[in-house]
């Protein structure tokens, strides 16, 4: 047992230390990075889709890299936005590890983007303890999953800078109780901002990208969501 518990902290460990110098490196080149982590069809990928084509629209230079156990599905359905994205096949693994991020990122010129998504494997337990260097951790809620997730996983909502709950546009019809779903995460993060967004009729999708955006004041260093 105690080999186990050595093995997971040593990964753990060699994760951090990866995590700061990927850290340190975003913050050289001046760029915003977040990390999504919800379940799997909470609509990462759609609010993503809508976000970069947003940011296109915008002229922000936005990119994403995408972790999924399998198939670059999410990859194509982004790409379509013009903006650069990469996908990381983690055949089988339920999260993404700092050094997948930094190998996927080894030739981009970083210094030429302003915001970098990383779309997590679709998994409420394993992305949380794991540092990937982002600025911004946002942990999503979709109106069909149950109000009570954030208290079933309270460390993925706990770990969370920001908030996002998705697919209000069907709320009424899911019979949403927003709440019982508010005092659920409040109960787990008093602090971290809660946006309420639909990627089918974009609502909250400016509000988010501009809240990425904040993390990173004009001299590179962090702010916290409550600063920014
Ligand atoms: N009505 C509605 N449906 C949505 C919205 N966002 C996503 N969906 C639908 O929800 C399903 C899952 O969306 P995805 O974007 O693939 O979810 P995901 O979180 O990226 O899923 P994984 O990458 O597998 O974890 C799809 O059928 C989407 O069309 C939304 O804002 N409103
Ligand atoms: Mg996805």
């Amino acid at each position: 047992m105690s080999r186990i518990v050595d093995l997971k902290r040593g990964i753990l460990e060699k994760n951090d230390l990866q995590a700061s110098a990927l850290r340190e490196a975003f913050r050289e080149a001046g760029i915003a990075v977040s990390n999504w982590v919800s379940s799997p069809g909470t609509g990462k990928t759609a609010l993503l889709e809508a976000l970069l084509a947003h940011a296109v629209t915008t002229g922000i230079a936005a990119a994403a890299l995408v972790g999924d156990c399998a198939t670059d599905n999410d990859a194509r359905r982004l790409a379509r936005s013009g903006a650069p994205v990469r996908q990381i096949v983690t055949e089988g693994l339920c999260h993404l590890e700092s050094d997948m991020v930094g190998e996927h990122l080894a030739d981009w010129d970083l210094a030429a983007l302003e915001l970098l998504v990383i779309e997590n494997v679709g998994n409420l337990v394993c992305p949380s303890g794991f540092d990937l260097g982002e600025d911004t951790r946002v942990a999503l809620l979709s109106v069909t999953e149950g109000e009570d997730k954030p208290l079933k996983y309270p460390q993925i909502f706990h770990s969370a800078d920001v908030i996002v709950i998705t697919k209000t546009d069907i709320a009424e019809a899911v019979e949403w109780n927003a709440g019982a779903a508010y005092d659920a995460l409040r109960s787990v993060n008093p602090e971290a901002p809660i946006l309420e967004t639909s990627s089918r009729t974009g609502r909250g999708v400016d509000s988010l990208l501009h809240q990425l955006l904040s993390s990173v004041s004009a001299d590179g260093s962090r702010l916290t969501p409550q600063e920014a």
